[in-house]
């Protein structure tokens, strides 16, 4: 067997946390990440028949069934990843009847999943349906994203258009654009099924007064959509309270799309 700290689907994800940290988006224990790993890939360092623990959960996860993720631990620090992968990150595979997980290594001081399990492996779902090349849930608190979320219109077309307005990356970024959540009870099955439903459409759920969730084929793919929405909430923050003298028009942002190939969500440019 490999070394499984050298894996580099713990290196990526040690290096994403910390670099995350160092954004500022994930003071104390806030952010969570999943990440799908291939049952052959895992096998080159883990014995996929020695199960440390079962943990249960009490919500049906059965469409993730032998799937085996990389997952933040609940109340564990972004910048302690890093130092300490195994106390900080586990290995874990779904339940044959997705009603617990199996722990195959990490944990290390009897921790679990993060406390948004239900929030990941429910969008985890939605996202394999359109698209099963999908690979990992991320979750975080950008500063200028949530500070949006207090100024700005929650309708997600609202919300989406002016994004795509404060910088000109944005629409080729997430042309499918950005859903909004009001502020909802974290932690839970119901908050879960929500970002889930919004899944079906969208790569990014931003959760009013919270943070945002990111997903993508890789880290780097969810990572990126993140922090160019970030990017667009910091530029809207720092100029909503002066005068706008001029700004990317609507036809600007047509011609954008046409120049990069992308297809602007239906109805959201005029
Ligand atoms: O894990 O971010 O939403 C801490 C959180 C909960
Ligand atoms: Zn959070």
């Amino acid at each position: 067997m490999k070394d499984i700290l050298k894996a580099p689907f713990i290196t990526e994800i040690c290096k994403t946390t910390s670099n995350m940290y160092r954004m500022g988006w994930d003071e104390r224990n806030g952010g969570n990440i999943s990440y799908i790993v291939p049952e052959d890939e895992v096998s080159q360092y883990l014995d996929l028949n020695k199960v440390i623990r079962t943990i249960p959960m009490d919500f049906d996860a059965s469409f993730l069934a032998g799937k085996i993720f990389v997952v933040t631990g609940t109340g564990k620090y972004f910048k302690n990843v890093e130092d300490n992968p195994a106390a900080n990150l586990g290995v874990i595979r779904v339940c044959k009847d997705g009603r617990g997980v199996e722990l195959l290594w990490g944990y290390e001081d009897g921790g679990r999943p993060t406390s948004e399990l239900p929030a990941h492996f429910m969008s985890h779902i939605e996202r394999l349906k359109v698209d099963p090349e999908h690979r990992i849930v991320m979750h975080t608190h950008p500063t200028n994203v949530i500070a949006m979320t207090f100024v700005h219109s929650l309708d997600e077309r609202e919300f989406t258009r002016t994004l795509w307005q404060m910088c000109t990356e944005c629409l080729v970024v997430f042309p499918d654009g950005v859903s909004v959540l009001p502020w909802m009870l974290c932690g839970n099955d119901e908050i879960g099924r929500a970002t889930a439903e919004k899944m079906k459409e969208f790569r990014l759920v931003v959760w009013a007064h919270h943070g945002i969730f990111g997903t993508g084929k890789s880290v780097d793919e969810a990572f990126g959509l993140i922090e160019t929405v970030e990017k667009a909430a910091e530029i809207y923050i720092k100029i909503m309270h002066m005068p706008i003298k001029q700004s990317i028009t609507d036809s600007q942002l047509w011609i954008l799309a046409k120049a990069f190939g992308v297809k602007p969500r239906e109805g959201y440019l005029e």
